[in-house]
């Protein structure tokens, strides 16, 4: 091999060797303790981008480095393989999903390969792998027994046109992304997972996870949404009925002026009367043609129509309006909200728009009164109670509780409590999915897929149009099977599962990938799991994250596993920044990976995706950045063969016979290992780590020794150099740790400790005060004991002038920092 840097010819000997070696192939090993290094797998869409290059980057610092600290490291890699890009391209290209996504899984994997990253390839998974959707197939099912899988009508965007359900990131602006047309919400049988079943769980242990984001602990409560309030009956008038309220703010029951339900509630057409059904029937069709979102989001116009119904307030007994309210959901609470416009803003919206009665309960006190007539905005504050009969003058707050208690006791309601949680919907009317595995029989009604006839396989001999729903619905060979229980013509499920199913227990396959017997492993998986480190963008804060810790609760209660978190420690990388905004095939600022790793080698693309930014931050693309961190491996790469004869033959430095300049060099050694060492393990700062390495590049190439030592101290600063830099670039700095003379390769030697005597100053700084001002510093070796610092502040000449004709009563001395001198 040359003498000059050739990132191609040693990137490839060293992938190769790894390679060869099974450098990085794990196995369970008692002896040993593990770490678990995750990152989010990809999507396979067809080339690996700087996300994915940041992303995995950080990861193989993490992964390299705790090897080199002695872990036995599970770093595994695979692919999100289901999903619509596959089922869209197969549309455009008249080609299978299947062809496509395999191509491109080859593809990427050849890219991640040339990257250098330390995966053990031998547990590489695709989510549509027979091998792997069999098994979720499986977990279905026990889900199903258990009720945690349930099938319910439920409203989905739907393509009157293409005949499809879309997700909601395929309506744009309420049309159809492929046609255009107008989408509306269509009821339709759907499975769900009850996750609201661990609603509880999931939210209590959010305060388990001290590894984890503190915003992306937030985000997760959030979205489980927890509420304290109250379920209150309000009678209907002339009725024996009533309408049920869930409300958070039951201090303010005096205030409730009319009635808001949702349109699909129940009763909204029992309440109407005669006069008023045209008007309510045209409303609920348009509020249906509306999607949840759009509903409930803050500056949507609020519209509702009246019933011509009345209810009656039970603490006021007035008479309260029943409209419906395009605002009020259904699958929220009770789906019919107590109206307060004075300390709600929505309803106070409302109540100015239909000129409905307003009342103020709660005023804020403190010199300021707030009159109806005069309001612009709903009070929603805590304050003091009014017009709220024996409430009156309490605070708010308070109010509350006594309200709760209160109606508890008369019997017009109940405390409760309630999550916006809602269960997963799973369905998906694809055709690139996991099959869920249940049949429909006229007699038997659902009939699981018994255990024996597993996996349901996607067929491959489809059409794909594009239009008219489901692919597999419209396959007779895949849809009609006979009833496992009473052999009569029945029909296939052609529904699939949402893709975030499979990304839900991976990591959990991860652990035993190849597992005939079951789904998982649990020895091995034990072994594993939890994950110690997962890393991945901030996108997933919420879905992906909830519903992996979903499934492994679930997989847990199941009897798989015995862990209750997937994921000890997650950290949200940043985006990668071009020209301003992120970068994105849409805003055409791109830099492909391929051209840069040809260009400069893979060691310079990590060590600018690292040092450009600390992790969680983003990173802003640089092109004189990238030229930098090329220049730099030029540099360690000159630098170690300008010295290799230097330290020819150098045996280990004897610290006892060490010249000064000797120490000196050390000591720039070994508190950049030190530092290092410590951004790393303790903040995942690669951006500073690498930063003082720099800076030793530059003492190392200033610093000229001629001492008796100088080929050993060089020895151990370039073999420092180069063991530091391994987890940022692993392919040169194996080359040189060769050609540094070491027989062991680097990925398999152990990560450099520092000399605690090596670090330490020789000389430090000492402050000295009389009675508290500062009056000199002195200058004295490191670990001067308290008698002789003493001796020297009292001696120092800037001192002196300040101990003339006075009497010293105490010196003070703090070794290494201080001497205050009390004089009087
Ligand atoms: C009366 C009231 C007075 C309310 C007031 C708020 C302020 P959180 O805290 O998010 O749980 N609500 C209840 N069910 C609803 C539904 N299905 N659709 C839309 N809104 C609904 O929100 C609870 C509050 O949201 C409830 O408390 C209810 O309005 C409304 F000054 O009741 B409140
Ligand atoms: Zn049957």
């Amino acid at each position: 091999m040359e003498q000059k840097y050739n990132p191609s010819e040693v990137e490839q000997k060293w992938q190769q060797q790894w390679e060869q070696a099974s450098t990085f192939t794990v196995g369970e090993d008692p002896g040993k303790k593990k770490y678990y290094l995750l990152e989010m797998f990809p999507y396979p869409s067809g080339r690996i981008h700087m996300g994915h290059v940041r992303n995995y980057s950080i990861g193989d610092v993490v992964g390299r480095f705790k090897r080199m600290r002695g872990f036995n490291v599970l770093h595994p890699m695979g692919w999100d393989a289901f999903g619509m890009p596959a089922e869209n391209a197969a549309i455009q290209n008249k080609s299978h999903p299947a062809k496509w996504t395999y191509e491109n899984i080859a593809y990427m994997r050849g890219q991640l390969k040339k990257m250098g990253l330390s995966y053990d390839w031998n547990r590489e998974l695709a989510t549509c792998d027979l091998d792997y959707y069999r098994w979720e197939q499986k977990i279905f099912l026990e889900m199903f027994e258990k009720g945690l899988a349930y099938k319910k009508t439920s409203f989905v965007n739907w393509c009157p046109k293409c005949e499809t359900v879309l997700a909601n990131e395929q309506v744009e602006d309420g049309a159809c992304w492929r046609c255009d047309n107008e989408v509306v919400q269509k009821e339709l049988d759907q499975w769900f997972f009850r996750i609201t079943d661990y609603a509880e769980e999931l939210l209590s242990f959010t305060d388990q996870l001290p590894g984890w984001p503190e915003r992306v602990l937030v985000m997760q409560r959030n979205w489980i949404g927890k509420s304290f309030g109250c379920e209150i009956d309000f009678p209907l008038e002339g009725m024996s009925d009533a309408i049920k309220v869930f409300t958070t703010r039951q201090d303010t029951v005096f205030g409730a002026t009319f009635m808001s339900l949702a349109p699909e509630h129940p009763l909204a057409m029992e309440l109407t009367t005669p006069d008023r059904k045209a008007a309510v029937e045209r409303f609920i069709e348009s509020v249906a043609k509306t999607d949840r979102m759009k509903r409930t989001a803050e500056d949507f116009e609020k519209e509702g129509v009246f019933t011509g119904t009345y209810c009656i307030n039970p603490l006021t007994k007035t008479r309260m309006p029943v409209y419906l309210a395009n605002f009020v959901l259904m699958d929220y609470g009770t789906g019919a909200v107590m109206a307060v416009p004075t300390h709600d803003q929505r309803d106070f919206e409302f109540a100015r728009k239909y000129s409905l009665p307003l009342q103020i309960v709660i005023q804020p006190g403190e010199g300021q009164e707030l009159e109806t007539a005069s309001m612009t905005a709903a009070f929603t504050e805590p304050g003091i109670m009014v017009n709220s009969g024996t409430f009156d003058g309490m605070r708010s707050e308070q109010a509350k509780e006594a309200i709760a208690d209160f109606l508890e006791q008369q019997g017009l309601g109940k405390k409760t409590v309630n999550f916006r949680l809602r269960d997963w919907g799973i369905s998906r009317q694809r055709y690139w999915g996991n099959p869920i595995p249940v049949i429909y029989c006229d007699c038997c009604g659902v009939v699981p897929v018994p255990e024996n006839d597993l996996p349901v396989r996607l067929p491959m001999d489809v059409e794909f149009s594009g239009e008219g729903g489901s692919p597999l619905a419209k396959l007779d060979s895949f849809v009609n099977v006979p009833c496992p229980r009473c052999g009569m013509p029945a029909r296939r499920e052609t529904d699939t599962m949402d893709t975030f199913v499979q990304s839900s227990w991976y990591f959990l396959r991860y652990c035993c990938p190849d597992f005939k017997e079951g789904p998982l492993d649990r020895k091995r998986v034990d072994y594993w799991m939890s994950v110690d480190q997962y890393i991945g963008g901030i996108e997933h804060a919420v879905l992906h994250l909830l519903y992996a810790r979903f499934f492994t609760k679930v997989l847990r209660d199941l009897g798989y596993i015995t862990c209750s978190e997937p994921f000890t420690n997650l950290l949200t990388q940043g985006m990668v920044i071009k020209d301003g905004a992120k970068m994105s095939k849409s805003k055409g600022n791109v830099v492909d990976p391929n051209a840069l790793i040809e260009r400069y080698g893979a060691d310079t693309a990590r060590l600018f995706s690292l040092f450009a930014a600390p992790p969680e931050k983003d990173l802003d693309w640089s092109d004189q950045g990238v030229d930098g961190s090329f220049r730099f491996l030029n540099r360690v790469w000159r630098l170690v063969h300008d010295r290799l004869d230097l330290i020819r033959n150098a045996g280990p430095v004897d610290v006892n016979t060490l010249a000064a300049e000797e120490r000196t060099l050390r000591r720039a050694v070994h508190k950049t290992i030190r530092k290092v060492t410590e951004d790393i393990e303790e903040r995942f700062h690669f951006n500073t780590a690498i930063a003082s390495v720099m800076e030793l590049l530059n003492t190392l190439q200033g610093s000229e020794l001629a001492t008796p030592q100088a080929g050993s101290v060089m020895k151990e600063a370039l073999d420092s150099m180069v063991m530091l830099l391994a987890p940022f670039v692993p392919h040169i700095t194996e080359e040189l740790w060769q050609r540094l003379g070491h027989a062991t390769p680097l990925s398999e030697t152990a990560w450099p400790e520092y000399d605690r005597s090596a670090v330490v100053d020789e000389e430090v700084l000492v402050v000295v005060q009389v009675n508290g001002k500062l009056r000199s510093k002195i200058t004295v070796a490191a670990g001067t004991d308290e008698e002789a610092l003493k001796a020297l502040a009292l001696a120092d000449e800037k001192v002196q002038p300040f101990l003339q004709g006075v009497q010293v009563r105490k010196v003070i001395c703090v070794p290494g920092k201080l001497v205050n001198i009390v004089v009087g």
